[in-house]
């Protein structure tokens, strides 16, 4: 049975107010549980796990051919988009939810579908060039839990477990992705399926690719 929230020995090193994992000169990390509420997140998950065209995506990794170990879809915020496809209304609604709670005006969200515990995501950090200069990353997740590990790069050694339950929200400012990588393990004991909304704000200049260079993390 996974564990339910952030482990607290770690939490408690870095905490300056509920939340808070981590906020110094590498960055700032907040959690936030509950930011939806669970009969809402549900809703979303299902309607986001049967309405969306997931893409089943392989890589080139040194020599050969593999799968991407989640399923993926992406869609832009930005209303002058004039992309062909709508954005499904549990994105809008909660990407209301999300600027209403940062004040951050995302442009793109990255959707990530683990359909079990051996769907995964390996430790990286996004590209900087495929940030807005200073914006954070906001990640939303609906369905079961799953535990995103958090590392820094360098000493001093930083290394943070976060249980990421439904309707909770984390947010990791634009310096993290510097000092820090993050990562979503495949686990061998049984666990449910999970959706993650990954908000971020692109450049003008990369706002029109399709999370391209993102794709390379498996
Ligand atoms: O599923 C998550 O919460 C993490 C997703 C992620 O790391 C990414 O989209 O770059």
């Amino acid at each position: 049975m996974p564990p339910k929230r952030a482990a607290p020995a770690q939490r408690s090193l870095f905490e300056s107010s509920p939340g808070v994992l981590a906020d110094d000169e590498r960055g700032r990390i907040a959690y936030t549980p509950g930011l939806v509420a669970p009969t809402v997140a549900q809703a979303w998950f299902e309607a986001l796990r049967d309405g969306v065209e997931w893409k089943a995506e392989r890589r080139r990794m040194y020599d050969r051919d593999v799968d991407v170990p989640r399923l993926t879809a992406h869609f832009r915020l930005d209303s002058d988009a004039g992309q062909g496809e709508r954005v499904p209304a549990p994105i809008r609604e909660a990407a209301r939810a999300v600027l209403a709670r940062t004040g951050v005006p995302f442009t793109t969200v990255g959707l990530n579908r683990y359909r079990d515990g051996r769907d995964s995501v390996a430790p990286h950090n996004d590209h900087l060039d495929e940030l807005a200069e200073g914006f954070p990353i906001a990640l939303l997740s609906l369905g079961a839990t799953r535990r995103m590990t958090i590392r820094a790069k360098a000493p001093p050694r930083r290394l943070l477990h976060v249980d990421l339950e439904s309707g909770s929200l984390l947010m990791m400012s634009y310096e993290t992705q510097l000092h820090y990588t993050h990562g979503v393990p495949k686990v061998a004991h049984p666990v449910g399926e999970r959706i993650s909304l990954a908000f971020r704000v692109k450049p003008a200049r990369a706002s029109s690719e399709d999370d391209t260079r993102r794709d390379f993390y498996r």
